[in-house]
């Protein structure tokens, strides 16, 4: 028995600040991140997506390179402020333009395209009138989803509206490393709100636009407690409804999870009954992107969540100071199809970050840990989908070798290498193991 299908999509994943370049070419507004990264002391080295992966230029030899893996599926994310470099209102068609090549690129070498509407650069016309902080940002949000899949429906089968909506709240708006760099508690639940709000918005109006299928990419982190004690346990149930139910339950349920307004207090607001309605609105799938887990204690002083990681020193840990640890991801899959019911998934982001050195080595770049990696998760996949779960695709994060937002382009997550003295593109033994996993349909993973 094929343990992957015909029609499962082997692909990889991007996002248009992490690698596109040129953020201002063409027309192109600002946005968050290129304010952000433009800020002194706000990103490693002071570095920024002004050049990156330079795949605003190269696109066309970056199709032909994910052509020649075999991949079936490429996931990337258009830059909002690119195509209406005012957020609202006029769309800048030399923007538009770029990722119509792309589509039909890609098309054309046989790749589908997958769509991310949101991957964390908002326009920085859009932050100036409050960001995510303003109710009006589901309209603004649908208004921009209407006119792309106006644009690009005909050509592209899967759609999702926002990439790891935690993260921009957790990281934009509650602690502050990631653009537009705040650090409330109070603005922490309005901006959930409002990118819940926007998701719904967005996907009623894909839909009303013809959108083939459209979801919610979320990154789930699966929490273990560090021990059987009562402390232990609250915090791992805090930081797991932190995690990976404040987005899901709302959106599967029509409900916040009770720990929140636990972890918040006062600074939990009261939300209108009527905007779970709109928050629900069925999805065609959802997205998970995997990369470890948290094995969680109590620490009264570390607040609001009064819960700490307990570093698992007995397991690899990657250049972002990750565990691997593949099981979690096998055990979150059925997790979310016991939680949430049997919605198809894609694996919209899976990999990591090892240290790769900045030029290939006579002409190659040797990666064992991430070949590794890949291999484990890759059979955590399929186990889950003996198991019964339906998994529709693999992502693997990153295509590239990219900008890794405040960490700079030190963190290397590509399965090709970049040097990004020459733009040199050198796709290491871990894109060539990939490619072999793809081309025998998942069989050289062995047992
Ligand atoms: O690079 C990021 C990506 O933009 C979102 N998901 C996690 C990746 C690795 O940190």
């Amino acid at each position: 028995m094929n343990d992957f299908p015909d029609g499962f999509l082997w692909g990889a994943a991007t996002s248009a600040y992490q690698i596109e370049g040129s953020p201002l070419a063409d027309g192109a507004g600002p946005s968050i991140w290129h304010r952000f990264s433009h800020t002194p002391g706000l990103t490693a080295n002071n570095e920024t997506g002004d050049v990156a992966c330079d795949h605003y230029a190269r696109y066309a030899d970056d199709v032909r390179l994910m052509q020649a893996l075999g991949l079936t599926a490429y996931r990337f994310s258009v830059s909002w402020s690119r195509v209406m470099p005012s957020g609202t209102g006029a769309v800048n068609p030399r923007g538009l333009a770029f990722y119509e090549r792309l589509v039909d690129a890609l098309l054309g070498a046989g790749i589908q395209p997958c769509v991310t509407l949101y991957h964390w650069d908002l326009p920085a016309a859009l932050d100036d009138r409050g960001g995510w902080l303003n109710p009006d940002v589901a309209l603004w949000f649908a208004y921009y989803a209407d006119t792309l899949v106006l644009a690009l429906g005909d050509r592209v089968p899967l759609w999702t509206t926002l990439n790891e909506p935690w993260v921009v709240m957790d990281g934009g708006y509650h602690f502050g490393p990631l653009a537009p760099g705040h650090r409330s508690l109070f603005e922490a639940p309005l901006v959930s709100h409002n990118l819940l709000r926007a998701h719904g918005q967005g996907v009623l109006a894909a839909r009303a636009a013809g959108a083939r299928a459209i979801g919610l990419v979320v990154n789930l982190e699966p929490k273990y407690p560090a021990s059987d004690q009562p402390g232990d346990l609250a915090a791992t149930r805090r930081t797991d409804a932190y995690m990976n139910r404040q987005y899901l339950d709302p959106v599967f349920r029509g409900e916040y999870p009770a720990e929140m307004a636990e972890i918040f207090g006062d600074a939990w607001p009261r939300f209108a009954a009527a905007d779970f309605d709109l928050i629900r609105t069925p999805i065609d799938f959802l997205g998970i992107n995997y990369y470890t887990r948290g094995v969680m204690r109590d620490a009264p002083e570390v607040l609001p969540l009064r819960a700490e990681r307990v570093p698992q020193r007995q397991h690899i840990t990657t250049e972002t100071g990750w565990e691997v640890y593949p099981d979690a991801l096998a055990a979150v899959l059925e997790w979310v199809r016991d939680r949430y019911g049997d919605i198809p998934l894609y694996i919209t982001e899976n990999g990591a970050a090892f240290y790769d050195p900045p030029h290939a080595i006579d002409g190659a770049v040797e990666d064992p840990l991430r070949v590794a990696y890949y291999r484990w998760h890759l059979r955590a996949v399929r186990d889950a989908m003996r198991r019964g779960v339906d998994v529709r695709g693999y992502f693997a994060w990153s295509l590239l070798d990219n900008f890794e937002w405040s960490l700079g382009y030190a963190k290397r997550f590509g399965i090709v290498h970049v040097d990004f003295a020459t733009q040199l593109r050198t796709p290491k033994s871990s894109a060539r193991f990939y490619s072999e996993v793809i081309r025998t349909r998942g069989a050289s993973l062995g047992q």
